[in-house]
């Protein structure tokens, strides 16, 4: 599977101009998030999900070496929540989308960096829940606390939902500015996933932080809100009548690199990627594996 590394020179004048300003990546900085223009074309979302489609089924264009610590839910199972790690490793079509330019250049340039890598992706898909139930809930967290393995602290996410979401499908919403709580203790019980008591966590937090804003990313099919490493987010069930579905991409700066990493019990912490990526020279795993870790864009 093939991924191609962009530059600007690869962009049309358009797509320049679509890039965050000067005075965006500044708000990036202080909010911990950002919402692009239009920067997906309609069609190429419209092949992902085809392609999204066809990996529920079990097609497969390609196949990971490793798939222990991967999510990979079980449509079959008939989950309301699913989450399937490393699609774009798998299927083409996810590939495709999440290799489109405008994607690396906006998160080169918030990152203030002169290359973007993969880190990971998962596909969220939210099936429609009646109101009833809190299945669908994706809990208050962060996503860099899950990659202790990683040197950079100038990680991001870009979220891709594949269709219009409306505030009843359950987008994610961010916590602006909590990218610079992560060294206040208080706040680490946020940095879980499957931590699905939002109202218990929006209760703390009107305590800890009385005047804490959260803002819903209602966009549009062919936007993208990016999110730092640190931001804190969330996202409620799906009550529409309609399947909800995005792609979380990782994205690494260029300067992240493996470092050690450890459980409180001495042992290794080693996530799902380090096992999939080939190792450097000295055994440890290589971030910069372009086979598992692929460039997405690089300054010219
Ligand atoms: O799609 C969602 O609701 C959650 C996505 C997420 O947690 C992420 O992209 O980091």
């Amino acid at each position: 599977m093939k991924f191609k590394t962009y530059q600007e020179s690869d962009l049309s004048r358009e797509q320049l101009a679509m890039l965050p300003s000067e005075n965006e990546i500044d708000r990036y900085d202080e909010i911990g998030w950002h919402v692009s223009p239009f920067i997906l074309p309609e069609e190429l979302i419209d092949e992902a999900v085809r392609g999204a489609e066809a990996f529920y089924r079990g097609e497969r264009d390609w196949t990971l070496n490793h798939t222990d610590r991967i999510s990979n839910d079980d449509v079959a199972l008939d989950k309301r929540l699913l989450n399937n790690e490393m699609t774009s490793l798998q299927k083409m079509e996810v590939r495709d989308l999440i290799n489109y330019p405008t994607i690396g250049a906006t998160a080169m340039k918030l990152a203030r960096t002169n290359s973007i890598r993969m880190f990971a992706d998962g596909i969220v898909h939210k099936k429609p829940v009646d109101g009833t139930t809190d299945q669908g809930i994706v809990g208050w967290h962060a996503d860099r606390p899950y990659w202790p393995t990683c040197s950079s602290h100038n990680m991001m996410t870009a979220w891709i939902p594949l269709q219009d979401c409306t505030i009843d499908m359950g987008p994610v919403f961010y916590i602006s500015g909590s990218h610079k709580w992560r060294d206040d203790l208080r706040f680490r019980k946020l940095f879980n996933f499957n931590n699905q008591n939002l109202d218990e966590m929006s209760a703390f937090l009107k305590k800890e932080k009385p005047d804490y804003v959260s803002v819903p990313m209602t966009l549009k099919k062919g936007q993208v809100s990016f999110h730092h490493g640190y931001t804190i987010h969330a996202s409620r069930p799906n009550t529409s009548s309609r399947d909800r579905i995005a792609i979380g991409l990782h994205l690494q700066d260029g300067a992240n690199h493996y470092v050690p990493a450890f459980h409180p019990d001495g042992n290794k912490v080693e996530i799902g990627y380090d096992l999939v990526c080939r190792k450097d020279a000295t055994g440890q795993p290589d971030y910069a594996d372009p086979a598992v870790f692929p460039e997405l864009f690089r300054a010219q």
